[in-house]
């Protein structure tokens, strides 16, 4: 008796895993030229663990980081590709896409902690890992250190050695006060759909936003599409248009990556009209209804979107360049950045004529 619950177990055991890692199987867009899944399996193979154990130590300390490092991948890929753009400083003469509106809120600590990675890796394996590979890293961890799902990340983009205008960075990030409408209008100028727009937004599970992102909704009066206690608690968060203060993104579970953000939508208790719009917009409420209930769903669809969204317009093969810091192009190298002044001159010509 004992023997055949025994064999029981081993076959229930082994036909579990093979169900798992069937199911766990990445469904995946297809790769970009240029980009595999084992690109520094010779020349960095502890890559990806030196990162995950940085950032879990980094993240016992600061719950906010894990946002701050997803929302920076988001940034760099929608505006000029995710070329570790968003990371370079400016000057005073050209302000980078940090300085940009959009940017303003981008967290000092996520800039901070790709330096410190690139500093981790270049002393492991010397400089041969991008910034914008690390970014895209450290938002995978972000985002199963908080709970989601772990996924395989495509590698080999390359570093930009310039940054977009702001009339660039505010034409491709979306605003908060978009509807449904002009957030696919905005999905659009990057081949994202319907589908990406409801799953990307599931980044808004962890993190937060400032009274300024969704004042709209509470001046002059309630958003009626927004839920009434949840509008008379903003308003102690947020008692005038002007306060400068911060409130969660997910109001059930702040730094766990979940699908409880769609449940907040389906009881009106999303933070922005980009968020809240989903559940009223008949294209896009159905999408919102599966994740709330189905979380398997949600975890498989963002995967699915964030590996879309890591491959927007990389540069790979020998386009680009690695940066020796993040924070800057490298000497010599034609584009902008704080290093020369005729590279100041070139490179203020051609951000505005590219993008
Ligand atoms: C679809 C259009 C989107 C809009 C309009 C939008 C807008 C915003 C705004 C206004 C904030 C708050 C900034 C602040 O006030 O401090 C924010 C925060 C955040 N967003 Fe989005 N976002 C969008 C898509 C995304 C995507 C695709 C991701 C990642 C997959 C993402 C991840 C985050 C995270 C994690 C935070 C919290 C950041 C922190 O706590 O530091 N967002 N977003
Ligand atoms: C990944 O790309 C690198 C660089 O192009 C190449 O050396 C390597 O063979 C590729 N790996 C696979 C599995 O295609
Ligand atoms: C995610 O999986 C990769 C292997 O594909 C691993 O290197 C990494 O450490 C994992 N991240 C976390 C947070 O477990
Ligand atoms: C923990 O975070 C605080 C500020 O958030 C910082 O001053 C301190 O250095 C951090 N400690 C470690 C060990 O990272
Ligand atoms: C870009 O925007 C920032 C903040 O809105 C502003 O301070 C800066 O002057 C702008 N730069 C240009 C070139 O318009
Ligand atoms: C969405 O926003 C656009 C631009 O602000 C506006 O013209 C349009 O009427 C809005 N659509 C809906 C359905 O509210
Ligand atoms: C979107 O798709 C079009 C047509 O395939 C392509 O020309 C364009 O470069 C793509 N844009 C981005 C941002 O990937
Ligand atoms: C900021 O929000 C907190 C928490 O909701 C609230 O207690 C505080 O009064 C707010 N600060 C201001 C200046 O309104
Ligand atoms: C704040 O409210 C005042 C009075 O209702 C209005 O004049 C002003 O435009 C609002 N400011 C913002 C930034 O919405
Ligand atoms: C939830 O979604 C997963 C992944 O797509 C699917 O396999 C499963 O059948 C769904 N569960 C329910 C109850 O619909
Ligand atoms: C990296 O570049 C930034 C911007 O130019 C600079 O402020 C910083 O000191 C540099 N870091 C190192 C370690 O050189
Ligand atoms: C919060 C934040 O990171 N703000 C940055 C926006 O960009 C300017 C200019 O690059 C930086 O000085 C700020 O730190």
């Amino acid at each position: 008796m004992a023997a055949i619950k025994t064999l029981l177990l081993i076959f229930s055991c082994s036909s579990l895993l093979i169900l798992s890692s069937v199911c766990e199987a990445q469904t995946a867009p297809p790769l970009v030229k240029g980009l595999n899944y084992t690109f520094y399996k010779t020349t960095c193979p502890n890559l990806e663990s030196i990162i995950t154990k940085q950032l879990k130590s980094a993240f016992s300390n600061n719950s906010g980081l894990a946002a701050g490092l997803l929302r920076l991948h988001f940034h760099d890929c929608f505006v000029q590709g995710c070329d570790g753009s968003v990371l370079l400083d400016g000057s005073t003469s050209k302000p980078s896409e940090k300085a940009a509106l959009p940017n303003l809120t981008l967290r000092p600590a996520a800039f901070a902690m790709i330096n410190t990675l690139q500093g981790l890796i270049v002393k492991a394996c010397g400089r041969v890992v991008s910034c914008a590979d690390i970014t895209a890293l450290a938002a995978r961890d972000a985002v199963a250190l908080s709970g989601g799902p772990n996924y395989s990340v495509p590698l080999g983009r390359r570093d930009s050695a310039t940054f977009a205008t702001n009339a660039t960075v505010i034409q491709f990030l979306p605003s908060p006060r978009f509807n449904v409408t002009a957030l696919l209008a905005a999905l659009a100028l990057n081949n994202l759909t319907v589908n990406d727009l409801v799953a990307l937004s599931g980044g808004h599970t962890i993190g937060i936003g400032h009274c300024a992102a969704f004042s709209n909704r509470l001046f002059p009066s309630r958003d009626p599409t927004m839920d009434q206690t949840f509008f008379k608690n903003l308003r102690l968060t947020c008692p005038t248009n002007q306060t400068v203060n911060t409130t969660n993104l997910d109001v059930r579970t702040p730094n766990t990556f979940d699908n409880k953000y769609y449940v907040d939508l389906v009881n009106r208790q999303g933070l922005f009209t980009s968020d809240q719009d989903m559940f009223v917009d008949s294209r896009t409420k159905p999408i919102v209804t599966g994740f709330s209930t189905n979380q398997s769903l949600f975890f498989e669809k963002f995967v699915f979107s964030m590996v879309k969204m890591g491959m927007l317009n990389v540069l790979t093969g020998t386009n680009g360049q690695i940066r020796a810091n993040c924070s800057a192009k490298n000497p010599g190298t034609v584009g902008d950045g704080a290093w020369s002044v005729v590279d100041l001159e070139v490179g203020s010509g051609e951000g505005a004529a590219s993008y």
